[in-house]
């Protein structure tokens, strides 16, 4: 039943009446009639988002065990904790447009459907989880708080609390950062090449630059995405570069520079060809990532079929009452 909702347009929304209702700021909610092509770019995006949540507790959580001190323990299960959280708003987000959860991790594990590409970076000492919080939650705030406004509401509701959460996570890299920066000359060393290692990969967050960019022009018109790759890649540039200059450390780009005419940094492009590689699957950690996913899938499986017969049980037990 799923499927055929997905492939063709069934609900029969009017296009151009459906475009005037999103022009005219209307949200879009689950029952409404939409086109096939919205249903399935939300479905596309909205699931990339939710993967991305779950595979992204995936670097951080190698760190728990490990974390410097007890407060900072604490911190860091709190934060993968509300990874965890935000896949669960998006995949639910996500099931209102017609597809299960199991469809979309089944997706997920055959590789049809991607995360984002940050994820397959290995975290490789303390001062990445600096990094992480910092720049790659910064990344997916510069992204996200936008999209509060998209025009679908189970998924611009999901962002709010979000985006609440995520400027907790990108605060506490910033501390993690703060402690490292100002503190032993080793403990820099380690700040800035965690940021040597984490600046352009955070950069392709936002996707390829707007001429390679697939579909940011109809989900734009759609506005499922609310601005475009470069704008918002050179927003994060503009406002991480004070950030890094506050801490002492040194953004590795030597063609960085303020343009006053743009009021704006010029920088250099991420390597995109290392951006594809990456996801195609042939980054550094995409296997380990996957393979992390379908262990925990499978190992899940009897936990799934409990809840199941408890549900069937309870329902048998209710129609006997
Ligand atoms: N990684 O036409 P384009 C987070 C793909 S993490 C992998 O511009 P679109 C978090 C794209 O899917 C952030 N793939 O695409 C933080 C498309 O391929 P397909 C997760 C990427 O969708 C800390 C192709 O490249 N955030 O939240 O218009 C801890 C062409 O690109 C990437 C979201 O998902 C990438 N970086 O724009 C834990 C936010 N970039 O699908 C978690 C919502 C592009 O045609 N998503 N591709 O095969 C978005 O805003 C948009 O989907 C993107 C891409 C800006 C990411």
């Amino acid at each position: 039943m799923y499927a055929q909702n997905i492939e063709t347009d069934q609900t029969g929304a009017d296009d151009a009446a459906f475009q005037a209702r999103i022009d005219a700021g209307i949200k879009v909610e689950p029952k409404d009639p939409m086109p096939a092509g919205y249903r399935k770019t939300l479905i596309r995006q909205i699931g990339q988002h939710a993967h991305s949540e779950v595979v992204g507790q995936l670097p951080e959580g190698n760190w728990i065990t490990r974390a410097p001190s007890l407060e900072r323990k604490l911190i860091l299960l709190a934060k993968v904790q509300d990874e965890a959280g935000h896949g669960l708003y998006l995949y639910c987000a996500c099931e209102t447009l017609g597809i299960s959860r199991d469809e979309l991790t089944e997706k997920l594990l055959s590789g049809e459907m991607k995360y984002s590409s940050i994820f397959n970076y290995p975290t490789l000492t303390w001062a990445d989880m600096g990094a992480v919080g910092w720049l790659v939650d910064g990344a997916a705030i510069m992204n996200q708080v936008p999209l509060q406004r998209c025009s679908y509401g189970p998924y611009s509701r999901a962002m709010v609390r979000i985006c609440k959460e995520e400027s907790f996570h990108q605060r506490q890299g910033y501390s993690i950062m703060m402690n490292m920066a100002f503190g032993t000359p080793e403990q820099k060393e380690m700040a800035q090449d965690a940021l040597n290692r984490f600046w352009y990969p955070s950069l392709m967050m936002f996707g390829p630059s707007d001429k390679d960019s697939v579909h940011s022009a109809q989900s734009m018109r759609w506005k499922i995405k609310m601005n475009g790759n470069d704008e918002l890649r050179q927003k994060f540039v503009n406002e991480t570069v004070p950030q890094a200059d506050y801490l002492g450390l040194k953004v590795p780009d030597d063609k960085l520079q303020w343009n006053e005419a743009k009021q704006g940094y010029d920088f250099s492009e991420p390597d995109w060809n290392e951006f594809y590689q990456v996801v195609k699957g042939n980054g550094p950690c995409n296997r380990e990532r996957l393979e992390a996913r379908r262990e925990a899938w499978e190992g899940g499986q009897w936990f799934r079929d409990g809840l199941m017969a408890y549900a069937a049980k309870e329902t048998r037990r209710r129609a006997a009452a």
